[in-house]
């Protein structure tokens, strides 16, 4: 077996390891973060959930930092009083992205872990099985549940050969998105191997399947070899570590290689992380901006070797010189081996460690002008300025952007600047800092925790069944690879309400069409709207947001040609009926405004896999597919996951 069959088979509860087929997994660990948190503990509340049942829970708060009025620090205390309630860990604000802390603290080879972000896949780099899914699946695990999902091919990626001077992790997983797009992964597992891993860090591994997700994967994996445990002795935790490598005779479904010295520096152009282009391509572009940091470039390394590079020199008069440290423990390492003052010196602007601009918490850029960031997605809009122009790199082309102030090949520098491709010094052990990670509380003091709503805090709205016959207007029509950032915004604006389902709801799809909310606002209580999609809707995050808002608009059927696999299942939570198109040209055919009718919808998604829908105004019928496994069916016609438990 490879290794991603051995972490399933290890932890398969139901259903049988074909490609395709709805398995179930046993999870040990999850990981909630707050911007998704909160509406994870409303879940849990309202599941009356008495005791986390995995081994590990841990919720951080590393999203919604910013504190310009009471709503994000209430749901932080929130956040506190869901964790202690609950049985959790507490990462406090501060203290880190989730993805490197958990790599840190808790991660441990052979693992299953369930997470309510998209790049939860990041924790394959240690050899877990760790999937980004939406909350209520992580409310479900949390409780001692099964996480369902249909069983992915196995990705076989053979790293040969070592990465030259100037090119780092980050190049090799711009290099798979320049292969294979957005949509590459979807229904893969990606698992890497070959004597290319022996060049590559635990943290480097991170770097490449944090960004797994950027490809649609359901996850990425690597071994948990000796790298892993270098790792794990360093963070003091060696005794967590066990040695879990493919068979000797491993075969995967699809096969792919890298040979690493080849590589040379790349970047994904404005605004899909699928747009990548080797660097010199477009050098010379200006840059206003650069910032450094997120889950997608966390390690200390990251950050050390670009002090290394800008050492004794200046970042460019125009640019802002941003930089996030990924946690607490690493800006503790940074400033022990003297990086920070190198940053500090060259002009960096140092914020607080946590996820900050990659979500548009602040940091966004100003308009029409470019921004470089080692972050892993750029879809429009995301850095909360609506026409922005976000470049994502690695930390050597960041480095090269901000003291030259254009886009420039980081294999330039020894000339233009004459600076040579430092040779880092790393410490073998990390800073371990534990200071604002907090401990799950005893039982019996945990029953007795109230939970501590501030006033920004609604429930979770009401969710009828799905009705028999739809007869609807198509309140939008969007074009391929819409993400969850076009649907539900992410940004300072909007991330506050991420508590308060009614107020977030105004801004749905306020990226494509600013009306879209009010004008579906006024069908709710009356016929209720669809939405039409091109490919891969819904691909980027995991935020069940992006299903629960539209849902309370009355949006009650997205039609689209294909689904991206994570919001495909919050569809399904939530009670939205998700079908394809399955003859080419009847997308084209449908027009926004018109109305589309479904008869007899219960009977059909019961009983079947096909429906279909006329279109009143070109009088076309639609012939129509879900994909949903019979549990998905119960709880779409139940109208989602939360009726379907409360009715049993
Ligand atoms: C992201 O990178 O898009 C996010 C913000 O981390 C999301 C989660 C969210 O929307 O809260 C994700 O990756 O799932």
């Amino acid at each position: 077996m490879n290794v991603a069959q051995k972490l399933i088979c290890d932890h398969l509860v139901s259903g049988e390891m074909n490609p395709g087929d709805e398995i179930g997994l046993r999870i040990d660990q999850t990981l909630t973060q707050d911007a998704t948190g909160t509406m994870v503990m409303l879940e849990l509340e309202a599941m009356d959930l008495v005791r986390a049942q995995t081994d590990v829970s841990v919720q951080y708060v590393d999203h919604n930092l910013l504190q310009a009025d009471a709503r994000n620090p209430d749901d932080h205390l929130f956040l506190r009083s869901a964790a202690q309630r609950f049985g959790l860990w507490y990462s406090k604000p501060g203290n880190g992205v989730s993805h490197p802390t958990h790599q840190q603290r808790f991660g441990r080879p052979g693992a299953t872990m369930a997470g309510s972000d998209s790049h939860t896949c990041a924790a394959g780099a240690i050899g877990m099985l760790s999937i980004g899914v939406g909350g209520l699946e992580v409310a479900m695990a949390i409780a001692g549940e099964p996480l369902y999902l249909r069983m992915p091919e196995i990705w076989g990626v053979r790293l040969t050969g070592e990465l030259p001077a100037w090119v780092s992790a980050k190049d090799v997983i711009l290099e798979m998105l320049r292969r294979h797009g957005v949509k590459g992964g979807v229904g893969r597992i990606i698992e890497y191997h070959g004597p290319g891993l022996a060049g590559l860090s635990a943290m480097d591994r991170h770097v490449i399947a944090n960004m797994g997700a950027e490809l649609g994967a359901t996850t990425s994996v690597f071994p948990s070899d000796d790298a892993v445990r270098t790792f794990l002795r360093g963070e003091g935790r060696e005794e967590d570590w066990t040695e879990i490598l493919a068979d000797e005779d491993a075969t995967y479904d699809v096969e792919d290689e890298i040979e690493l010295s080849t590589l040379v520096p790349l970047i994904a152009k404005p605004s899909s992380p699928g747009n990548v282009v080797p660097v010199s391509e477009v050098a010379g572009e200006p840059v206003s901006q650069v910032v450094l940091g997120s889950s997608a470039n966390p390690g200390l390394r990251d950050f050390a070797i670009v002090a290394e590079i800008v050492r004794d020199h200046q970042s460019e008069a125009e640019l802002s010189f941003d930089v996030n440290p990924s946690s607490r423990q690493i800006l503790e390492d940074l400033t022990k081996g003297g990086w920070l003052f190198d940053l500090i010196k060259a002009g960096a602007r140092i914020h607080q460690s946590g996820c900050m601009g990659c979500i548009g918490m602040g940091q966004a850029p100003a308009t029409g002008r470019n921004s470089l960031r080692t972050m892993p997605r750029n879809f429009p809009g995301r850095s909360g300025t609506r026409e922005d122009a976000v470049w994502l790199c690695s930390p050597e082309t960041l480095a090269a952007a901000a003291l030259t102030g254009k886009i420039t090949d980081p294999r330039e520098l020894p000339d233009l600047l004459d600076i040579d491709y430092p040779k880092l010094q790393l410490p073998d052990s990390s800073s371990v800092n534990t200071a604002m990670l907090e401990s799950p509380l005893p039982e019996d003091e945990a029953q007795r925790v109230e939970l501590v709503k501030g006033p920004n805090i609604s429930g979770l709205p009401e969710l009828d069944e799905l009705p028999d016959h739809i007869e609807a207007p198509v309140g939008l029509k969007v074009g391929d690879n819409v993400s969850t950032d076009e649907i539900l915004p992410a940004g300072a604006r909007v991330l506050p309400y991420r508590s308060n389902i009614e107020k977030i709801s105004e801004f749905t799809f306020a990226q494509v069409d600013e009306e879209y909310a009010e004008r579906v606002a006024a069908l709710k209580d009356g016929t209720g709207h669809l939405v039409v999609g091109g490919e891969n809707y819904g691909q980027g995050s995991s935020r069940e947001h992006a299903v629960i808002a539209p849902r309370y608009l009355g949006l009650r059927v997205v039609i689209a040609k294909s689904f991206a696999r994570i919001h495909w299942q919050n569809l399904a939570n939530f009670g939205i009926l998700a079908l394809e198109f399955t003859e080419a040209g009847d997308y084209d055919d449908v027009e926004q405004g018109d109305t589309l009718a479904l008869d007899g919808v219960r009977d059909a998604v019961a009983q079947g896999d096909r429906m279909q829908a006329k279109n009143e105004r070109s009088g076309k019928t639609y012939e129509l597919r879900h994909r949903l496994s019979p549990r998905q069916v119960a709880m779409v016609l139940a109208g989602g996951q939360i009726p379907l438990l409360r009715d049993a």
